[in-house]
């Protein structure tokens, strides 16, 4: 070849490259459910979508809608609403007659798997505990940290305290009261937001006095959180080795431990905590409820008479992870709006809501939602609450309609960028809660969509999860022990471009991983601490996002929410805790239409029973019937079994 033919054959290829082979479909790897609005992101697209079946039938055909710029990745996306393929089922993406991958799935429940893995990942971390194959299966492992006398720092007095349990915070060992404050809350919440759906969910962890799973994994860590308290209320900061741990399994982690620090915002965040376990334990165990709520208004008043008490930086001889503060009144709002509700005096309430979504240094954004949700409580102040979170979340809609088809925006690319998508997702639903509007909605199944594939690394940030996910996180237990693949069910830090991981001590930092896009710099291995760690305060929002997304789809709804905020497809209403036992369930089968009577103005509801049907004429003439209106149940000598909260729209 020619000089002139090699560089004409060399630009030509290139130009095939970018107008054909390189186009790219961005997917949610996990699944899409029937009835959801469906999206993914094309990027060199070029004419419509075809999308096709296993036996090789076009599906359904779209036009892409216009490209835009997200300037996260520095892509113009061209976004493809695919909602009309409902089929379950397998699916490839052809553009231009090319096949750009095949693992498109449609699916009930395509959440759910992710849900049970991502809560049972606080089981895995659980510290002083062995774990069993029988419930860990190749991840089990010995117990670490059992040493229950742990010697108080000099920062936190003198003398010993007695602890044990609770969760490892990340990929370290450490136990940290300031990260498990907005970790608890997170999934306390779920399950006061939907205790019918959690009460029954099992993931196989060892069973805690008939608790549901959830409160029972959430009750380990209650338990180390209570042991943080000193007898006038005062909370220690944390619990951990003076460095961190080096890459061992729990067990073989020698390394002295201490209870180092006390903070007023350690204080409220465990009074916020306990607060609200003291409402949901309630039921369950009131002794253990009522020792939470003394131990939330101790921790209370220790912190409103030491709001200066902070742990503003490490002592000089500790190096684990901070958690600093030195302002502890987003803390205190937090701890105060959660014990106004708790004992119902009003002398607890604080002032203050915001725009902002929470992490752990900012915890206003809790006392927002509980404000929010709380009408009859905080009044005024309620509805302020609920107007911030509706702004912040129309705002979070507009970003979710460009570009990637994603809420993140590039100044939220920090470290632990995949919880402040994941938090956004929650914050959506709270919106989707107060209205019932179906934009909140869909645009925090968006959330879940980036978190499991629709990114411009084309991967779900969820070990386990999706065609292709993180193989090398930097957690402790998953490099040491010799299984290849990690615990499933974890999230990744994520992509930021922040880099505090690079340099070049081989052993613990990284070769430059960086691209010069927010999106993208990340890399899957074990030294990224800044981008490919794992965190209770990461797991915790999306396992709410999921679990709520599932609760919701199986009819249920938070109690103060709008009317028709459940999504009942009408497949299965399931029974309450109020059923009998499984010999004589009283599972529901509802039809999933709704209609009007054609020969009358009455409207007639057919319930089905796996054959035949009874139909129920309702005697009034609403313009707009739904279940909701109704309580359905079954009755069995004499004792009804309803189906409470489940919604039919
Ligand atoms: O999540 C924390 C992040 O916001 C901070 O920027 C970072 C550095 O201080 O620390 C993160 O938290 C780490 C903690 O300090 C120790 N355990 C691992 C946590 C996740 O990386």
């Amino acid at each position: 070849m020619d000089r002139f033919a090699s560089v004409f054959f060399v630009a030509s290829a290139a130009l095939y490259v970018q107008g054909v082979l390189a186009a790219n479909a961005y997917i949610n790897q996990v699944g899409f459910r029937p009835a959801d609005s469906k999206e993914f992101a094309l990027v060199g697209g070029n004419g419509d979508v075809e999308i096709v079946n296993t036996s090789g039938q076009t599906a359904l055909k779209v036009t892409p809608k216009a490209a835009s710029f997200w300037d996260a990745s520095g892509q113009n996306v061209q976004l493809v609403d695919f909602s009309e393929l409902k089929a379950p089922g397998t699916y490839s993406i052809k553009v231009g007659g090319n096949v750009l991958r095949s693992d498109l799935v449609v699916k009930e429940e395509p959440f759910k798997d992710v849900f049970k893995a991502a809560a049972k990942w606080f089981y895995y971390q659980r510290a002083s505990m062995a774990l069993e194959s029988s419930y860990a299966g190749q991840w089990s492992r010995a117990a670490g940290h059992t040493n229950a006398t742990v010697e108080l720092h000099n920062s936190a007095g003198s003398g010993t305290v007695n602890s044990t349990k609770g969760w490892y915070d990340a990929g370290d060992y450490g136990r940290y009261i300031v990260n498990s404050g907005i970790t608890t809350y997170t999934l306390l919440s779920l399950y006061e937001h939907f205790p019918e759906y959690f009460k029954t969910l099992k993931w196989n962890i060892p069973a805690d006095n008939g608790l549901p799973d959830l409160l029972a994994e959430i009750k380990w860590n209650l338990d180390w959180m209570l042991t943080m308290q000193a007898s006038d209320g005062a909370v220690y900061h944390k619990l951990t080795s003076l460095g961190f741990p080096g890459d061992v399994m729990p067990a073989q982690d020698n390394s002295k431990l201490y209870v180092i620090g006390k903070s007023a915002e350690a204080a409220f965040d465990f009074a916020g905590v306990m607060a609200v376990a003291s409402r949901v334990y309630k039921p369950f165990d009131a002794n253990y409820a009522g020792k939470c709520l003394e131990a939330a208004k101790k921790a209370y008043s220790w912190g409103s008479n030491n709001m200066n008490v902070h742990f503003a930086a490490n002592p000089s001889d500790v190096s684990t992870g901070a958690y600093e503060g030195d302002n502890a009144t987003d803390e205190k709002l937090f701890a105060g709006t959660e014990l106004a509700i708790a004992t119902g005096d009003g002398s607890y309430k604080q002032s203050g809501t915001t725009e902002y979504i929470s992490y752990w240094g900012d915890v206003a954004g809790l006392a927002t939602y509980e404000k929010a949700t709380h009408p009859t409580v905080f009044g005024g102040d309620a509805n302020e609450a609920k107007q911030k979170i509706l702004g912040t979340a129309d705002n979070f809609v507009a970003r979710s309609q460009k570009g990637f088809g994603v809420v993140m925006a590039k100044d939220d690319f920090v470290w632990g960028s995949n919880a402040v998508a994941s938090n956004q997702g929650v914050w959506l639903l709270h919106a989707y809660y107060l209205t019932g509007e179906e934009k909140y909605y869909t645009a925090a199944l968006k959330v879940l969509d980036y978190l499991l594939g629709k990114n411009p690394l084309d991967m779900s940030f969820v070990t386990g999860y999706g065609a292709k996910s993180p193989m090398h996180p930097h957690h402790r237990p998953s490099t040491s022990d010799g299984v290849t693949a990690p615990i499933p069910g974890m999230l990744v830090g994520g992509p930021q471009p922040g880099g505090e991981d690079i340099g070049s001590a081989a052993e613990w930092k990284c070769a430059d991983y960086r691209t010069g896009q927010a999106a993208t710099a990340y890399t899957d291995q074990q030294c990224s601490y800044a981008t490919n760690e794992v965190a209770i305060n990461w797991n915790a929002p999306l396992a709410y996002l999921a679990g709520a997304l599932e609760a919701l789809n199986a009819g249920h709804a938070p109690e103060f929410a709008a009317n028709g905020v459940a999504r009942n497809s009408g497949t299965q209403v399931s029974s309450s805790s109020e059923a009998p036992s499984s010999s004589s369930s009283a599972v529901v089968s509802s039809s999933g239409s709704v209609g009007p009577n054609s020969s009358s103005s009455q409207w007639t509801l057919s319930i089905r029973k796996n054959s035949g049907s009874v139909n129920l004429r309702m005697t009034e003439s609403p313009t707009r019937f739904r279940l909701e209106d109704y309580r359905l149940y079954v009755e069995r000598n004499g004792k009804r079994y309803g189906a409470k909260g489940n919604r039919l729209r």
